[in-house]
Order: structure tokens, then C-alpha cells, then sequence
């Protein structure tokens, strides 16, 4: 039991040296906040970390005149195999705002109509997957098949190269040496000084070592006869010039960002959508309402081909994703520190360049989400719903300009995804499935697997909800 030494400036310091953090240290903070409240110091060996939910709290701590991002001991280690790519590069590091503005445009929401045909063609792989694992009655593996599809989309609409995930039992190595990394990163932050770690650190230098190999042959891909000038993201990195000077980004960085973005790009985006079907599995009420827009949309079509307009009309699809991200937001903290001394809130006293964590799955529970925050509700992301809330409210993606640059791609991605799955299937909970978030550094529902049977005519033609609110308008 962790034990609680008497609180600092008002803050519960809470020690945990005596568990450890464990195996899900985001989950483990989450409790003690149910126990000492949405902010607390924890303790570990020494090594003292602010972790703060309360809205007031993440709101000032939004102000980008006096905090910045800061890298954490977690990402300072993920800084060991990604650098200076833009997830991991210091605030002042030149590579950061040359990167950022130079990839921008790739990210913009206009762009997504680039990426749109690569993620359908991927989206199909996984459905002629899933097809033949409902044709034999087998079961599917939700996280591990979401993730066989984010990675081969970024691989392909970010750098033109295919990982091939669905024609492989096992991951592709290049995943099981990245989660691995993400792993090391993650028990690093655990360890007990003076023990030795040594094996540990060197198969993760292996493991860094063949990130790099794979990464250097996708740019060698591209570059070894010619330099090719396409549209995707590694185009730009090696032919577009920075709007002020002109200069381009040079091979270590952009070996750096390629690793960042197959990071930063598959997992996190993944979860959301392992947790969004978890949460429709065991909600028949919203799975109607999505079932009820997609069959607005595509009829009874077998095979829809979804445009890049219709995405953006799937609104209740990304209510759904919204809320699931809510629950269990995927890439669970950010950090930022002070730049002056000041007073969090005007109540947690810090000092200039004192680090803070937000814990997003407390913010995302905290009183102005209403009496049941735990209960999974897509009703919470109606554009009146959202118009109500304070915009700090809700942090899926980080905050402030090292917000998530990747947040349309995820958005786009996972919409039309999730929308082709439940327009497909019906999706059977066949273990009664218990939640279990497991943590690499992002989180996702461990072990979590459906089965599958097709959709008929009958099940697109909706009886009314019962006692249901109007259905959403599909506009
Ligand atoms: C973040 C991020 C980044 C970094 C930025 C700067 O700093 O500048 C990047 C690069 C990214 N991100 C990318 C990406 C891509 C994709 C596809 C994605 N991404 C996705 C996603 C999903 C989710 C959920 C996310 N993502 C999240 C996130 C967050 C929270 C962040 C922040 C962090 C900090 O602050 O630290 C990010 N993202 Fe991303």
C-alpha cells in the first residue's frame, strides 16, 4: 500500500516506492486520485512527480505564455530511438519549428482527401480479414488487427512503403522491436537506483538499432535513383524547403521524424478504435445509432465506397470515437512545465521550469462531465453538448502548439474504419469480455477479441429505438 507523507503546499505527496509503479502506472495514478483527489505528488524513489487532473488546473496550464511542453522522463527516453523528431525534440530545438512548419500543410484537414484512397485500400485488407475469419466462425483480435491497419496506413500514405501486416500471423518485426522500445521506455521509468540493467538496455539498442535499419531502407526506397517528389509525408521531408530560408530537413532528422510518425501514428490511433468497438460492443443503443447512419448512407450497398465528403458526414461515427477517447484517451498524459515562477491556478505554488503532468482519463472524468462519468454516452459530442463545455475540458490530443499533429489523419481514419466495420458486421461479445487497459505507454483493451457475422438487408432496415432520442440527422 502506497503510503502518504503529509501534503506539500496543500498537494497529498503520496510514495509508491514500496509497490513500484507496476505494469499500468497511468491506471495506478488514476486510482490514487479516486483516493486523494485530482492532484497529487507522486513519490517514487526519490523522484517526486506532480500529476493534476482538476479542469482550473489544466486550463491555466493551457496558457502558452507561461507553460510549455515538457519532456518528461518518458519521453526523454523515447528520445533514445526517436531524437529530435518533433513528439520527443526539446521547445527551443531549431529542428522542432522547422519540422512543425515544413509538415503542417501535410496535416492540414484538406490534405486528409490525399490521404483518403490509401486508408480505404487498407480499411479493405482488413475487411477481407475479418471476412475470412467470419466465413470460418473465428475470432478476431480487435487491437491487434487495429493495429495491422494504422501501421500499413501510415507506412503507405506517409512513406509510400507497406508493411504488409495482414499477410503475417506475427506482427511485423519492425512492431515488435517499436513496442519493445516503447516497453524499455515505459520500465525504465520504474527502475530502482544501483540495479543493473544492462541486458535490458542492450537488447533495446538492438531493438533501436533495427528501427533505424528499417527506416533507412524506406528512405533508401525513395531516394536511391531518382528523388522523388510525391505528396506523401517523406516527399515533403526530402524536397520542401522551410517558408522562411528555404533549407531542408536534413538526413538525420528526417530518419528521426520517419521513426516518430510510425510511433506517434499507429498505437495511439489503434487504441482509439479498439476501444471505440469495445465500447459498441457492449453498448446496443449507440452500435443502433451508428448502424442507423451508416445505413443512412450506404443502404444496403455490399461494398461501399466511401468518399472523402462522406467521412466528414459521419458525425455520431465520430461522437463514438469521441467518447471512447473520453473513457480512455490513448495516449493517457502530456506534460508541460513553468517558465516563470508562478502559481498553478493561483493555489500549486511551481517553480520556473517545474514539470506537471496531466492525467487525461481524470480530466475526462472530472464533475463537468456530469454525475456518471464512467458511463460510455457519444451524446456528449453533439456540437451543442460541446459548445457547453470548456474547451480545456477534453484533451485527447495534447494542447497548445505540440498538440497532436496527427489528429485529423486519426480522426479521418478511424471514421471511416469504424463506419465500414459496423455497416458490415454484427459484432458478437462472444467471451463477455472484462476490460483489462494494458500499458505500453499508450493503452489499449488487452486481449479484447469479437466474432463476426455478416450484416443481412433485414438488419439495415431500423425499427424505431426504443424510447430512443431522434436519431442523428446524418448531415
Ligand atoms: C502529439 C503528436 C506529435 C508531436 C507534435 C509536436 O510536439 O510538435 C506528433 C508528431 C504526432 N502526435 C503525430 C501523430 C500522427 C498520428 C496519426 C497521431 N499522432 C495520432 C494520435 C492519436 C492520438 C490519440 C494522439 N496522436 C495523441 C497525441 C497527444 C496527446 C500528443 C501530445 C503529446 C505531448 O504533449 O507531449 C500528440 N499526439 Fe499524435
Amino acid at each position: 500500500r502506497p503510503h502518504t507523507a503529509g501534503p506539500r503546499d496543500g498537494v497529498p505527496v503520496v510514495d509508491i516506492s514500496a509497490t513500484g509503479p507496476g505494469a499500468t502506472p497511468i491506471q495506478q495514478v488514476m486510482d490514487l486520485m479516486r483516493e486523494h483527489g485530482p492532484v497529487l505528488l507522486r513519490r517514487l524513489h526519490g523522484r517526486d512527480t506532480l500529476f493534476v487532473a482538476d479542469l482550473d488546473l489544466v486550463t491555466d496550464l493551457a496558457d502558452e505564455e507561461r507553460f510549455a511542453k515538457h519532456i518528461g522522463p518518458a519521453l526523454e527516453n523515447v528520445r533514445a530511438f526517436a531524437a529530435d523528431g518533433l513528439f520527443t525534440a526539446y521547445n527551443d530545438e531549431p529542428n522542432w519549428a522547422k519540422a512543425h512548419d515544413i509538415l503542417m500543410p501535410a496535416f492540414a484537414l484538406g490534405s486528409m482527401r490525399a490521404y483518403h484512397p490509401v486508408m480505404l485500400r487498407v480499411a479493405r485488407r482488413l475487411i477481407d480479414s475479418w471476412d475470412r475469419a467470419a466465413r470460418a466462425g473465428r475470432p478476431v483480435d480487435v487491437p491487434d488487427d487495429m493495429t495491422r491497419m494504422t501501421l500499413d496506413t501510415i507506412g503507405l500514405a506517409g512513406f509510400g512503403y507497406d508493411f504488409g501486416s495482414f499477410e503475417r500471423t506475427e506482427p511485423h518485426p519492425f512492431v515488435e522491436s517499436m513496442v519493445r522500445c516503447l516497453e524499455w521506455s515505459m520500465t525504465r521509468l520504474a527502475r530502482i537506483p544501483g540495479e543493473d540493467h544492462s541486458a535490458a538496455d542492450a537488447a533495446f539498442r538492438a531493438d533501436a538499432a533495427h528501427l533505424a535499419r528499417v527506416v533507412d531502407d524506406v528512405i533508401a526506397a525513395r531516394t536511391g535513383l531518382v528523388r522523388q517528389e510525391t505528396g506523401d509525408l517523406l516527399g515533403l521531408m526530402l524536397t520542401a524547403g522551410h517558408p522562411a530560408d528555404g533549407t531542408t530537413l536534413d538526413a538525420a532528422n528526417i530518419r528521426n521524424q520517419v521513426i516518430t510518425f510510425l510511433i506517434a501514428g499507429h498505437e495511439t490511433t489503434s487504441g482509439a478504435m479498439s476501444f471505440a468497438l469495445y465500447h459498441l460492443a457492449k453498448h446496443p443503443t449507440a452500435l443502433r445509432l451508428v448502424q442507423r447512419e451508416v445505413d443512412a448512407l450506404w443502404g444496403d450497398t455490399a461494398d461501399p465506397e466511401p468518399t472523402y465528403e462522406e467521412v466528414g458526414r459521419l458525425t455520431y461515427t465520430r461522437q463514438v470515437l469521441n467518447e471512447a477517447l473520453r473513457l480512455w484517451p490513448t495516449a493517457a498524459a502530456f506534460s508541460r512545465h513553468a517558465l516563470d515562477d508562478t502559481l498553478l491556478g493561483g493555489r500549486v505554488p511551481l517553480r520556473a521550469g517545474q514539470a506537471v503532468t496531466v492525467l487525461t482519463p481524470m480530466l475526462h472524468r472530472q464533475p463537468v462531465w456530469g454525475d456518471n462519468p464512467e458511463l460510455f454516452d457519444p451524446a456528449r459530442f453533439t456540437p451543442e453538448a460541446e459548445a457547453a463545455r470548456p474547451v480545456h475540458a477534453y484533451k485527447p490530443f495534447g494542447t497548445g502548439e505540440r498538440a497532436c499533429i496527427g489528429r485529423q489523419f486519426a480522426l479521418h481514419e478511424a471514421t471511416m474504419l469504424l463506419a465500414l466495420l459496423v455497416h458490415r458486421y454484427r459484432l458478437h461479445d462472444h467471451t463477455g469480455y472484462r476490460l483489462r487497459v494494458k500499458e505500453t505507454l499508450t493503452l489499449k483493451p488487452d486481449g479484447f477479441t469479437l466474432t463476426l457475422t455478416p450484416r443481412t438487408a433485414a438488419d439495415r432496415t431500423h425499427a424505431p429505438l426504443p424510447g430512443a432520442t431522434p436519431a442523428p440527422a446524418g448531415n
